[in-house]
C-alpha cells in the first residue's frame, strides 16, 4: 500500500513539476544477503547531488547538487526550484556546493550549514569553505549567510576538497577537509589542508583543542594527516567520529577520529601514485607516530558519504555502516565485533551509478544520492 501511495504521488508531482523531470518508475528488487532489496527512485533530473539533509516534520530534505544550487525534495518527491541566499561555488573539478547539515538546534535556530569549495586564491585556486545561513519559513531561502571558517591559503585547481559536517553530542561542529592534492600541507600545522577541525557552531575555537596556544599552529585542529575526507559520521552508539577518506590508487581509509592525531598521509598509506609509482613523501604502509586506518581497502572502492544504521525498522542492518563508493558504483555494508570490521557486503551494484551519499532517514529507510549528470535519490530498503 505504502508503495502504491507513494508512486500514485510521484506521478501527480511529475505532473505538476514541468521543470524539472520526476522518475516515477516503480521500485526494484535486487538481491543480498539480508533478503530482498527495494530500491525505490525518489527524484532524478539532480545535478551531481552531493549531499542531504532531512528537515524535521516530514517537510522532507536539503540536497545539494555540486554546480551550486541546493533543493528541496520533498517526501513525495517534488523538486523545488534552487534556494536563494547560497553562496556563490567554485564549481570545477571536484569542486563546488558540498555538504549540508542542519543545527542540531535548528527547530529553534533554523540554521543549515554548507561547505563548499571557494574562489579567490592565488592563480585562480581554491580552498574549502564553511558556512550558515537561517532558513526562511517557506523553505525558498538561506538569510542571512556567513562564512565561518575557510582553508587559507587556497591551494586546489579542482581537488580534494573533501568535506563533511558532522555535530558531536556536545553540540561541537567536526569539519572535514581535503589537502587540494597539495600532499606535504596534510603534515603542515600552519595550514588546514588535510585536517579535521572542530569549531564551535558559530566559527569560534574551543578552548580545549589540541594545538590551541602553539605558535604558528591553526588552532581550529584536532587531527592531522588526512587526504580527501568525503564521508563522515558520528558513531550513534559510541558519540566518536568515524571518518572515511580517499587513498590514492590504492587504501582507501575508514579512521575512528581521535583528539590531537595524525593519521598518516602522506607519510603512511596503504596506496601508490595513479602513474604506478610510489608516493614520494611516503615511508610504509605504517609510520612511527601515526594511526594506522581502522579498516583499510588496498584496492579504491572511492569513498564517500557515510551513514551509521541504528534505526528499529530493519534489524537486519542494525550496528551496520554503509558507506557510498564512487569508482566501484556500490553502497558499502559493514559489519561489525565491536567496533571491528568482520564483514563486508556490496550493495546496489545493478544501478551501475556512483554512489554520492548515504543518510539514514526519520523512517528508517537508508537515502542514497548518485553522482551523475541526471542523478537521483534513491530510498532503499529490505523488503
Ligand atoms: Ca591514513
Amino acid at each position: 500500500m505504502l508503495r502504491k501511495g507513494l508512486l500514485t504521488t510521484l506521478c501527480v508531482s511529475a505532473m505538476l513539476a514541468v521543470s524539472h523531470p520526476l522518475l516515477a518508475s516503480p521500485s526494484r528488487e535486487m538481491d543480498s544477503e539480508k533478503g530482498m532489496l527495494e530500491v525505490t527512485p525518489i527524484v532524478t533530473g539532480l545535478d551531481h547531488p552531493w549531499a542531504l539533509a532531512f528537515l524535521p516534520d516530514g517537510q522532507g530534505m536539503l540536497v545539494t547538487e555540486r554546480p551550486g544550487n541546493l533543493r528541496l525534495v520533498g517526501v513525495d518527491g517534488t523538486l523545488s526550484e534552487p534556494l536563494s541566499g547560497v553562496p556563490k561555488v567554485w564549481a570545477k573539478g571536484q569542486g563546488g556546493l558540498l555538504d549540508v547539515a542542519l543545527s542540531p538546534d535548528f527547530k529553534q535556530d533554523r540554521l543549515v550549514y554548507l561547505t563548499y569549495a571557494e574562489g579567490g586564491g592565488p592563480e585562480g585556486k581554491a580552498g574549502t569553505a564553511v558556512g550558515r545561513g537561517r532558513l526562511s519559513q517557506d523553505l525558498t531561502a538561506l538569510k542571512d549567510f556567513q562564512v565561518i571558517l575557510r582553508q587559507e591559503p587556497k591551494l586546489s585547481v579542482g581537488n580534494h576538497f573533501g568535506s563533511r559536517l558532522v555535530f558531536d553530542r556536545d553540540g561541537y561542529l567536526f569539519v572535514t577537509l581535503g589537502e587540494n592534492n597539495d600532499r606535504p600541507t596534510a603534515q603542515d600545522l600552519d595550514k588546514l589542508q588535510g585536517k579535521v577541525v572542530r569549531i564551535y557552531p558559530d566559527g569560534r575555537v574551543p578552548d580545549d583543542n589540541p594545538f590551541v596556544g602553539q605558535a604558528n599552529v591553526r588552532p581550529e585542529i584536532w587531527s592531522y594527516g588526512q587526504r580527501n575526507p568525503q564521508g563522515a559520521a558520528l558513531n550513534p552508539w559510541s558519540g566518536t567520529l568515524w571518518e572515511n577518506e580517499h587513498g590514492p590508487r590504492g587504501g582507501d581509509e575508514v579512521n575512528i577520529i581521535e583528539r590531537g592525531k595524525n593519521y598518516g598521509w602522506p607519510l603512511a598509506t596503504h596506496g601508490i601514485n595513479y602513474s604506478g609509482q610510489p608516493i614520494p613523501e611516503a615511508k610504509g604502509k605504517t609510520v612511527d607516530g601515526t594511526v594506522p586506518p581502522h579498516h583499510v581497502w588496498e584496492k579504491s572502492p572511492g569513498l564517500s558519504g557515510m551513514a551509521f544504521y541504528d534505526a528499529d525498522r530493519f534489524k537486519a542492518w542494525q550496528h551496520n555502516v554503509f558507506i557510498g563508493a564512487l569508482v566501484s558504483q556500490e553502497l558499502i555494508r559493514l559489519q561489525f565485533d565491536g567496533d571491528k570490521v568482520v564483514h563486508e557486503e556490496r550493495l546496489l551494484g545493478e544501478l551501475n551509478k556512483r554512489i554520492r551519499d548515504v543518510r539514514q532517514g526519520p523512517d528508517g529507510y537508508l537515502y542514497v544520492l548518485t553522482d551523475e549528470d541526471n542523478g537521483g535519490l534513491y530510498r532503499v530498503g529490505l523488503k
